[in-house]
């Protein structure tokens, strides 16, 4: 039987269901050149990658060879997982035939991947970092992936990609795929942030929030505190503030995808500080702390090294890492302040030991 009922509530719902990331890429861009068309289909790639990962994601349990690790370790001496190369693997095979891209670089692969000779080349080159957070894998919690989009610039012929050490700011596109209890694809093009649901069902990313804004301030902030001594005297005092005032609470997912995306919806500050071992901390700029930057200044955030702003931050080599505080304006400028304190506090003591 047909519902009459309430035809403007009907309408709503179908209006809101027809509003696919595709269709919302090309009203994002108000165009259909050429360019608009390519954006409109690589967003499109990326969201059957993330079909694709969630599948897996999603029956790892029951199925062999997905959980665990491989014995391998990958360029930054990290263990790989089996999940981190079949993500990995997925990008690769979306983007191979798609005329797209011309390479795609990975936190999982030492040198960029170009696309082979056979194989229609486009003219973007695809940053991801296919499993973000892959420690939280095998037990069932929320991963992540991070993708960015850039130009090639020049021709690239020494297979370097020299292009790519540039700021953040050459970026063209951002954004993360966040595997949870729903699957959400969160995307910017330099016109607002905005947030799709994977719908099983349909199979297709429905919009869920068009333009979202994080709070300028927020309660949480989210660090690893296992981390205490190995991190400077900056940090130390800045999270002995926050357990000292009310009003703050932790939060720590092991994924910085499902961490950022808390505090992007609700405001608060995600901290990863250099510590001893790793004086850069561990968060790579081209695959994780500039496509988030991106993200989070398009929300009216901010993200930061504690001292310089992360779009600013030219990489040196394509693995390059850099401290992160991202989230909230004034949450970040918070940590800012500590580190600001007590490098002024240094220089001074060391003015007066001269
Ligand atoms: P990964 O991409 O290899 O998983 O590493 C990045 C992850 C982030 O998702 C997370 O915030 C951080 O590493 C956790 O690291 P730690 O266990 O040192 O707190
Ligand atoms: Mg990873």
């Amino acid at each position: 039987m047909v519902n009459n009922q309430q035809p403007e509530i009907q309408e709503h719902y179908l209006d809101r269901d027809c509003t696919t990331l595709s269709r919302h890429v090309l009203q994002q861009l108000q165009s259909f050149s050429p360019e608009a068309q390519d954006l409109s289909a690589i967003m499109n790639r990326l969201a059957l990658a993330g079909k694709l990962i969630s599948r897996r994601l999603s029956r790892a349990g029951l199925v062999e060879n997905a959980l665990g690790f491989t014995g391998e370790v990958n360029v930054q001496g990290e263990s790989v997982k089996k999940m981190d190369v079949f993500a990995n693997d997925v990008f690769i095979s979306v983007f191979k035939q798609s005329g797209l891209v011309c390479r795609l670089a990975s936190e999982e692969m030492e040198k960029p991947y170009y696309i082979p000779e056979n194989c229609p080349v486009g003219r973007y080159t695809l940053l991801y970092d296919p499993i973000d957070g892959s420690s939280n894998v095998d037990i069932n919690l929320n991963v992540g992936s991070i993708f960015s989009i850039r130009q090639q610039e020049g021709d690239d012929t020494d297979g370097e990609a020299k292009d790519l050490l540039q700021n953040g700011h050459k970026q063209i596109a951002a954004g993360y795929i966040l595997y949870g209890p729903t699957t959400v694809l969160v995307y910017s093009m330099g016109h607002g942030v905005h947030s799709f649901i994977l719908d099983p069902s349909l199979g297709e990313f429905i919009l869920a929030q068009e333009n979202i804004q994080v709070p300028h301030h927020g309660p949480v902030y989210s660090a690893n505190e296992g981390n205490y001594w190995q991190w400077d005297e900056s940090i130390r005092e800045y999270i002995r503030y926050m357990h000292r005032h009310e009003g703050y609470t932790a939060r720590y997912s092991g994924a910085l995808v499902g961490d950022f995306h808390r505090i992007l919806l609700q405001g608060g500050v995600f901290v990863y500080p250099g510590t001893v071992k790793k004086p850069e901390g561990k968060l790579r700029l081209l695959y994780e702390s500039a496509p988030l930057a991106f993200l989070i200044e398009q929300a009216g955030g901010r993200a930061s090294t504690g001292t310089q702003p992360i779009l600013d931050v030219v990489p040196e080599e394509l693995h390059t890492r850099t401290p992160l505080a991202i989230g909230s304006t004034e949450d970040v400028q918070l940590v800012e302040s500590f580190i600001a304190d007590w490098i002024r506090r240094k220089t001074d003591n060391e003015a007066i030991a001269k």
